[in-house]
């Protein structure tokens, strides 16, 4: 038709790439692999802007590798556990599985819209028995290889989620979902034992060349690697020994007293019978109130209580008061810590704060430094003092020195310790996959045997008050036989971690209906590890983290040969916009401001003035949130993919803007226009192939420009998926082709289905169905996905060299060759620089250089 309507073609497009199932994916060995994917959704009603974005990018990808010849593979599924479901099914009366699976099928049917490349068939979704039997499958694997294990442990506690919170769960000592605080509280929980990867973990940061460094910089902090020694401190008047951890063993000298976590078990038991008994366990009750993360105690004013005993220093045998201190971590080194006032802030505020003595171990080189005149710590390099044998020796060295000095005697010995620790995935929720473990009074814990598999998730219960588990008290759940014994046992009523369900669903996507095992493994040899993974960069450290953890899990259960599951990862922007906030209604949706006749922003529901804010991330409590829906019902999917792509590079913030959606909108009638005008002359018409320089001036530009847009857009997608510098490109070309008017010479049309044809083949990863249909409208009977990405000629795009004259004060002596549109500044040093020139100039001073572009230079001396 004359008018580009997106709403028909798109749906009938869709519907064929459908019946083709031109998506589908296959194992072959003929042919390279490609493997990309983008982090699957949580199902929380609909799609949003940055899932929008998300897809698109990987969508061009994907759609790229296939026109490059590579068997694809990218596939798509859902998140489908968590505490969300939990919550609506409460807000909404309903039934998380229900609200889940309806969910999945709205937000399918709103990516199917979008004309995404996936291959269906491989969808899964984590709460499927399918899914989650080889999770659990996997658990009791690695329980038997002691990589899973109980124990108890405090674990951060939410009270109105009633649920168990892992660390990064916990935002600013609030529970992240719902920001109620978090307390501690002592219970039996599973955990994964990480730790054990934690220098490996590490050490592969920097063997990932194809992921950002900023995402691999977080996750070695997040590991966070500290190399010292451990030495222990005996208490006196007991046989007791307290291990600390020190970065600083050079200042052992100097440590006046020591600092135990509250959870510290010595704590209670030296404190016991002691005057400071009383108030001690008052600072430890206190204790289990507060959010212990590392981050927040950090914040804290540091206090702490006398426990009412001391212990020795090793080296120098003075006697050390022992409390306990809120600073002091007990998931960290040790759980002590070894103060020492005047060289360690934390440490120097407490002493200060208790009276407590501070003694100086350390000065700087050309200075003195006196306890009694200090006022915070000397935390630098220096000369040890006060530190018998070690007295005058640089601070640096004294680390190493000191170290052997303390496995000398017996005291310490070097050692490191992470930040990263053993992850707990016991979730005491309903929604989530059963933890296959049985309770037996006899045999004590008993894995669910591998053919007792999966441990189905009942979905007949109902959440109890305030969205507790029900499982605990479903008698048809928890009654179970003892699959060692057969006598009467209880099922763990534990659900696990939804990141651990996410942490292998890339390997699930390889076989996805294999039913004997957790994958197929020639599926797996061929496809993995993945190309590509594209996400945002909030998952930076856990939900990655994580992968890579299960990856090493699986490489040494035998199962995989590779230990990094994801070969390169792009770290999407977020999708921003401006606020809108009235007086009256505070934030208002976009759709709630209207304007006057005088341009004025008003709120459309009490006509106040609005004040337009910052740019900001999308969310629906700043309410400056754009629904994909409309977009794709106003404009359809095309200028909606467009619009993600153009406004910036992938790895920048997307700001929202109306005239962004407008110009891309605008473009592709532009497109579709060009090949209104031109259909009937270029119908038929072979596309333009011969020599550039055989072809009239008019269409040498153009024919040139062809080949110049297909090396930029080429290079711009493959080597850094710049897709908006690429789609620049493709709209100069346009812009070109625009010139041209004369439809009746052959040459003219041969030339011009070589640029139309280039266009819609550079275009159609970013708008398949316009390209599809402008495609088929030139002829071609094949799916445009099955045509080779065009082809680049170097010479074609090279520009056009010409002569040009060098004269010396207006005579002719030199000549050399340059591109056509070589610049002033070019040609007058080329010609500066050519022989007879110089030979003539004689080292003359030069008076004045006058160029005339593309044909001659004038030196005058
Ligand atoms: C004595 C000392 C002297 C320390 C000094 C520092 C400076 P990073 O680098 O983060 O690993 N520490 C050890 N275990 C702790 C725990 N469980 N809770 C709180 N703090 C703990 O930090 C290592 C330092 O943190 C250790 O070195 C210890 O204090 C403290 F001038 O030991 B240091
Ligand atoms: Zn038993």
């Amino acid at each position: 038709s004359d008018t580009y309507r997106p709403g028909e073609i798109e749906a009938r497009w869709q519907e064929t790439w459908n019946r083709t199932a031109i998506f589908r994916a296959a194992e072959d060995g003929k042919k390279e692999k490609y493997y990309l994917f983008e982090m699957f959704p949580y199902p929380s009603g609909r799609i949003h802007m940055g899932h929008v974005r998300n897809y698109t990018i990987g969508d061009v990808v994907a759609r790229y590798k296939m026109m490059k010849g590579f068997n694809v593979l990218h596939p798509m599924g859902w998140d489908a556990f968590g505490m969300p479901a939990e919550n609506a099914a409460i807000a909404n009366n309903t039934h998380p599985a229900r609200w889940t699976r309806e969910n999945i099928a709205y937000m399918r049917a709103q990516l199917k819209r979008m004309g995404l490349s996936y291959d269906w068939d491989r969808e899964i979704a984590t709460c499927d028995p399918d899914y989650y039997r080889w999770e659990q499958w996997l658990f009791v694997k690695m329980y038997e290889k002691g990589m899973a294990y109980r124990k108890d442990a405090f674990v951060n506690w939410c009270d109105t989620c009633a649920t168990v919170l892992a660390n990064e769960q916990v935002e600013a000592g609030a529970c992240w979902r719902c920001g109620h605080a978090v307390r501690q509280k002592k219970l039996a929980q599973w955990f994964f034992r990480i730790t054990d990867y934690a220098e490996d973990l590490l050490v592969y940061c920097d063997q990932l060349p194809g992921w950002p460094e900023r995402v691999t910089t977080m996750q070695k902090n997040w590991i966070g690697k500290s190399v010292g020694a451990e030495i222990r401190f005996p208490v006196k008047d007991s046989d007791i020994q307290i291990p600390v951890f020190t970065t600083r063993q050079d200042t052992v000298f100097g440590a006046t007293f020591l600092c135990l976590a509250p959870e510290h078990p010595l704590v209670t038991q030296l404190a016991a019978g002691t005057q400071q008994e009383a108030a001690v366990n008052a600072f430890v009750e206190k204790m289990t109130l507060t959010d212990r993360t590392s981050k927040a105690v950090e914040s804290y004013e540091k206090e702490g209580v006398f426990i009412g005993a001391f212990c020795v220093n090793p080296v120098t045998g003075r006697s050390m008061p022992v409390y306990t201190a809120n600073f002091a971590l007990m998931e960290y080194g040790t759980g002590a810590v070894m103060s020492v006032p005047a060289h360690d802030q934390r440490d120097f505020e407490f002493a200060k704060k208790y009276d407590l003595d501070i003694v100086v171990v350390v000065k700087p080189a050309d200075a003195d430094l006196a306890a009694e005149i200090m006022t915070e710590a000397f935390t630098g390099r220096g000369v040890m003092i006060n530190s018998g044998p070690f007295d005058g020796i640089d601070s640096g060295a004294a680390l190493d020195a000191i170290a052997e000095y303390l496995e000398e005697k017996g005291i310490g010995k070097k050692t490191v310790s992470f930040r990263l620790r053993d992850w707990g995935i016991s979730r005491q929720r309903y929604w989530g996959a059963p933890i296959p473990m049985v309770h037996c009074d006899a045999c004590g814990i008993v894995p669910v045997p591998e053919a007792d598999l999966p441990v189905v998730l009942p979905e007949d219960a109902d959440l109890l008050e305030g969205g507790r588990s029900p499982l605990p008290v479903l008698e048809s759940f928890v009654s179970a036989v003892c699959p060692k014994c057969g006598k009467k046992a209880r099922r763990e009523t534990d659900t696990m971690d939804t990141f651990v369900d996410s942490s292998w669903y890339y390997l699930r996507y390889c076989s996805p209906e294999c039913d004997h095992a957790i994958f197929d493994p020639a599926a797996v040899r061929y496809w993995m590890p993945a190309d590509q993974y594209i996400g945002g960069v909030e998952h930076a450290i856990l939900h990655l983290l994580y992968s890579r953890y299960f990856t090493r899990v699986l490489h040494d259960l035998d199962l995989v040969d590779f230990k990094e599951p994801f070969t390169r990862l792009l770290t999407q922007g977020m999708v921003c916009k401006e606020t809108y906030a009235c007086e009256a209604h505070g934030f208002l949706y976009p759709e709630e401001v209207g304007k006057t006749d005088a341009g004025d922003l008003v709120c459309v529901k009490c006509e106040g003035p609005v004040t337009v804010g910052r740019v900001e991330k999308m969310s629906k409590s700043k309410k400056n949130v754009i629904d994909p829906n409309f977009l794709l019902d106003k404009y359809g999917a095309d200028v909606t993919r467009l619009f993600c792509l153009f406004a910036s590079p992938p790895e920048k913030g997307l700001e929202w803007s109306d005239q962004g959606v407008e110009g891309s909108y605008r473009f592709l009638n532009r497109v579709w226009r060009f090949f209104v005008e031109w259909m009937d002359a270029i119908d038929g018409v072979a596309p333009y192939k011969g020599d550039v320089t055989a072809l009239p001036d008019a269409l040498q530009g153009l024919y040139r420009k062809t080949h110049q847009t297909i090396g930029r857009v080429t290079a711009d997608i493959e080597e850094r998926f710049h897709f908006n510098t690429a789609i620049s490109a493709v709209m100069e070309l346009v812009n070109e082709m625009y010139t041209i008017s004369d439809r009746q010479d052959p040459t003219a049309r041969q030339v011009m289905r070589h640029a139309a044809e280039t266009v819609i083949l550079l275009l159609s990863p970013i708008v398949p169905h316009l390209c599809e249909e402008l495609w088929a409208g030139l002829g071609h009977t094949e799916s445009i996905l099955r045509h080779p990405w065009p082809a680049f000629s170097s010479e074609a795009a090279a520009e056009q060299e010409v002569l040009v004259v060098v004269q010396v004060n207006g005579k002719l002596r030199d000549r050399f060759t340059a591109p056509a549109d070589a610049d002033v500044k070019t040609l007058e040093a080329k010609a500066l620089a050519c022989e007879q020139a110089q030979k003539f100039v004689a080292g003359k001073p030069v008076r004045k250089v006058i160029v005339v572009p593309g044909k001659l230079v004038n030196i005058v001396v």
